[in-house]
This record gives structure tokens, sequence and C-alpha cells, in this order.
């Protein structure tokens, strides 16, 4: 009996030893045009709309609901990352290689405030660049909100 958990609890070392340097997490945004479970505002949402993220993580952006896109905001991702604009309805993925904060929106909704936010790795490299900023209509309090968030972690 004491010989067979032993040899139990040696594989599982070995195994959590050989997954440990290479773990890297995926993480799902929904796109949302109205979801009566999400609380407070849940009218032209991204869920959740402030994500943070390890680097090498992948990100999945799934249109829930139809209408939707994920575009990087001008000003609001690390230097020398390429910018991303995925088509309407379109399942879109990224997985980041780069630390830093990246803001981002829906195209068609953000003027009623459909933005959101992931922190990768050390995201303070481009935070006040991000903040700097300007939004016009309900993005500017949406984005307001992010940052507030993003000062209480
Ligand atoms: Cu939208």
């Amino acid at each position: 009996m004491n010989l067979i958990r032993r040899s139990d609890l040696a594989i599982a070392l070995l195994v959590s030893s050989m997954a440990l340097p290479a773990v890297a997490d995926t993480f799902t945004i929904r796109m949302i045009s109205e979801d009566p479970n999400i609380e407070g505002d849940s009218t032209m949402v991204f869920d959740p709309p402030l994500l943070r993220v390890a680097l090498g993580d992948t990100v999945i952006f799934e249109p829930v609901q139809s209408g939707h896109n994920t575009a990087s905001k001008n000003g609001m991702i690390p230097e020398g990352v390429e910018s991303w604009n995925s088509r309407i309805d379109e399942t879109f993925e990224i997985t980041f290689s780069v630390d830093g904060t990246y803001g981002y929106v829906c195209m068609p909704h953000y003027l009623v405030g459909m933005v959101g936010m992931i922190l990768v790795g050390d995201y303070s490299v481009n935070l006040d660049d991000a903040r700097a900023v300007r939004h016009r209509g309900h993005a500017k309090k949406a984005f307001k909100a992010l940052f507030a968030l993003v000062d209480a972690l």
C-alpha cells in the first residue's frame, strides 16, 4: 500500500514539473448585445470588459450575438505591436507576446461604449499612453471606468 502511494506521488510530481515551464492559458471574451445575467449595464458589452493575462496567453473573442467586432484602439496598444480589426461576427483569437495595456473597441458600438481592455504581464509599460487617448461618446465614460478598475488592482 505504501509503495503504491509513493509511486503515485512520484508520477504526480513528474507530471507537474514537466507541465510547469510551458503553461499558457486561453481566455474567452464574449461579444454581447444583451445578457440579462450580467450585472449592471448588459447591453453592447465585452464580457469581461477588463481581463488580466500573462505573456503567452491567448484570448478568444467570441461573438455570442451578432453585429460585433474587436479592433485595437489607436494609441492604446504597446509600441511595435500590430493592430487588429476583426470582421463582424468573426471568432477572433490573439496570443499576446508583448507586455502592456491593450485597449480595444467594437467598431459599430464604440460610441455607445462597447470597449474593453486587456492587461498583459507588466501592463504599466504603456498604461499612461493608453490613458492619455481621448474618446468620444460613451466610450469616454466606459474607458474611464476601466482605468479606475486598473488603478484599484
Ligand atoms: Cu458591438
